[in-house]
């Protein structure tokens, strides 16, 4: 594609593919986008960050799609998020008084290691791809290093299982940049990290059932937030926290960034159902509905942020 309006949002995209995008829609929107470099990855790969900003000295919305690898749909909705973004600055009120207010964080690829492996050699592949020191077996669960109960239950000690949560808290350079931005920004009001598969919305915790101090907003947000979802094709979410409609989860992201102070912390699972077979293999003709359905949710959540 020669511009990001030829770019093929309908399909799924390598990495490659997704950086051009990137580089094409900073040089075309120069004054609304940029990208930082937040870090690299263990293969020394860019972390890239789309930033979105009208202004200066903003509080921030951060968004991650891809921090698992294999959920395709996550990073494909991502592009198309970013587009959505630069193309309605000016044209559609409610994104442009978000933007005239917020800055927003987009990171598509956030863990490029494992992207990159799971076009080259296993489909299948989620954590990052560091190597562990006495182990046959490769990776960290990224989702599970963070400093939010690190190492408890619903996180495994062995490194060749999918949930391991690494040698020490942000041990994953792709995890820990986050980590130093997310400080050093010292002010993001909403932290949203998109996966995929099972249209769940989720607030904290994962790491033990007691319930959060914002819970009633968290939740009272999460039912208006899928209901716009809904609006469009009908698509069913439930929500509620991590712990109680998935499973325990130590060393998640999202209860890391709640017990930092960002109150308005998500997690979605995209499309398909949990009892799919198509699983993290969402077909392509997908994506454009999942970004369209899942963008009047974000929208939702980022508007509640400005108004609070
Ligand atoms: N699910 C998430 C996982 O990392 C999750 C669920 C979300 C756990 C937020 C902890 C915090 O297991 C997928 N599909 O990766
Ligand atoms: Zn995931």
């Amino acid at each position: 594609p020669r511009s990001t309006d030829d770019f093929d949002y309908a399909n799924y995209h390598t990495l490659d593919e997704i950086n051009s995008f990137i580089d094409m829609l900073v040089k075309e929107n120069p004054q609304l986008v940029s990208k930082i470099v937040i870090g690299q990855s263990y293969e020394r790969r860019p972390l890239n960050v789309l930033k979105f900003s009208t202004g200066s000295n903003r509080p921030g919305i951060w968004i991650d799609t891809g921090i698992h690898s294999r959920e395709w749909v996550t990073q494909a909705c991502g592009t198309r998020f970013a587009k959505m973004i630069a193309a309605s600055y000016n044209r559609d009120p409610a994104l442009t008084a978000i933007l005239n207010k917020f800055d927003i964080f987009l990171e598509i690829v956030t863990n490029p290691d494992g992207f990159q492996f799971t076009h080259t050699s296993d489909r299948m592949w989620r954590k990052t791809r560091k190597p562990n020191p006495g182990s046959p077996c490769i990776g960290v669960d990224p989702n599970r290093n963070w400093d939010s109960n690190f190492g408890g239950p619903g996180s495994s000690n062995n490194p060749c299982k999918e949930n391991y949560h690494g040698p020490s808290a942000h041990s994953e350079s792709e995890v820990k940049a986050i980590v130093d931005f997310v400080k050093s920004h010292g002010k993001l009001k909403a932290f949203v990290s998109i996966h995929s598969y099972s249209q769940f919305l989720l607030y904290p915790y994962g790491y033990t059932k007691t319930r959060c101090k914002d819970r009633k907003e968290l939740h009272k947000l999460a039912r208006k937030a899928i209901a716009a979802l809904k609006s469009l094709y009908g698509t069913s979410y439930t929500y509620g926290s991590i712990i109680k409609v998935i499973y325990q989860a130590s060393g998640g992201s999202i209860d890391w960034t709640y017990d930092q102070g960002i109150k308005y912390s998500y997690t979605f699972e995209l499309r398909p159902l949990q009892s799919s077979l198509y699983g993290f293999l969402l077909p392509a003709d997908q994506i454009i509905p999942t970004a369209k359905e899942t963008w009047l949710a974000l929208m939702v959540i980022m508007e509640h942020t400005k108004n609070n």
